[in-house]
């Protein structure tokens, strides 16, 4: 009698265990990092190789996060935040500047994706699934919207400057000034300042004191006085060191 129960339960189908919460909380996150990746570039039209390669693991490696997998999520929770703490600087500033919304809501967007990884890699790790992990989850999309809708906002009432008649024109588009040489005289001193790209950048002549913010997608303006000569100009946003230029000064 008792082994053909057991032979019954043998034959029973297996039912499919549930899966983890962390797991969950780690695949949640890694589709917001593939997200992420893919908006940060479309947004730059170009390539960024590192954002490149930590898209592809992210994507790579969801499939196969299942319950037993907990290695897998861990290690992907390490490499999330590995990643995520070699760019701290050019996250913070992004995240310090709401009123640049591209940048702000995909810095946010990385923020939220790497938090829900490292979270449930710990809690993987630790082999503890708590039942905080789905509120964590709620809280995370919560501060994603809210933080989203409050920069839009924002982004929406900083002002963009008109250029004035006789201004020369120079734009920021991928991290790049055009022209990168900039010839004024003494008929021309007004410098409009069009920024094309999603994120912020300043305008900058340390040697004349100017520094100018220039918000994603707004446009300033500066008066120039300056004494005939050429004048280095930069971007002093963090990882915009190849934004430079020279504005010279005929008389
Ligand atoms: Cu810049």
């Amino acid at each position: 009698m008792a082994t053909t129960m057991l032979e019954r339960a043998e034959k029973k189908p297996a039912v499919p265990s549930p899966v983890p919460a962390w797991i969950s909380l780690v695949r949640a996150g890694a589709v917001v990092m593939v997200v992420f990746a893919i908006a940060l570039q479309s947004m730059a039209r170009t390539i960024i190789p590192p954002v490149l390669v930590i898209g592809l693991v992210f994507l790579a490696a969801t499939p196969f996060l299942k319950g037993e997998r907990r290695g897998l999520g861990a290690g992907l929770a390490v490499f999330g935040a590995v990643a995520y703490l070699a760019n701290l600087p050019i996250i913070l500033d992004d995240l310090a500047h709401p009123e640049s919304a591209p940048a702000f809501v995909l810095q946010l967007l990385s923020t939220v994706g790497v938090g829900l990884v490292v979270i449930g890699g710990v809690a993987a790790w630790l082999r503890r699934p708590t039942r905080l992990l789905q509120p964590l989850a709620i809280a995370a999309a919560g501060v994603f919207l809210v933080g989203t809708f409050a920069s839009l906002g924002m982004a929406a009432n900083t002002d963009s400057a008109a250029a004035l008649p006789g201004d020369v024109q120079v734009t920021a588009e991928q991290l790049m000034w055009a022209p990168e040489d900039i010839a004024i005289d003494g008929a021309s001193t007004g410098i409009w300042i069009d920024n094309k790209d999603g994120i912020r950048h300043t305008f900058t002549i340390p040697e004349l004191g100017i520094d100018i913010e220039v918000p994603a997608l707004k446009a300033r303006r500066v008066d120039i006085a300056a004494a005939p000569g050429s004048y280095r100009i930069v971007c002093s946003v963090p990882g915009h060191e190849q934004m430079t230029g020279t504005l010279i000064v005929s008389s």
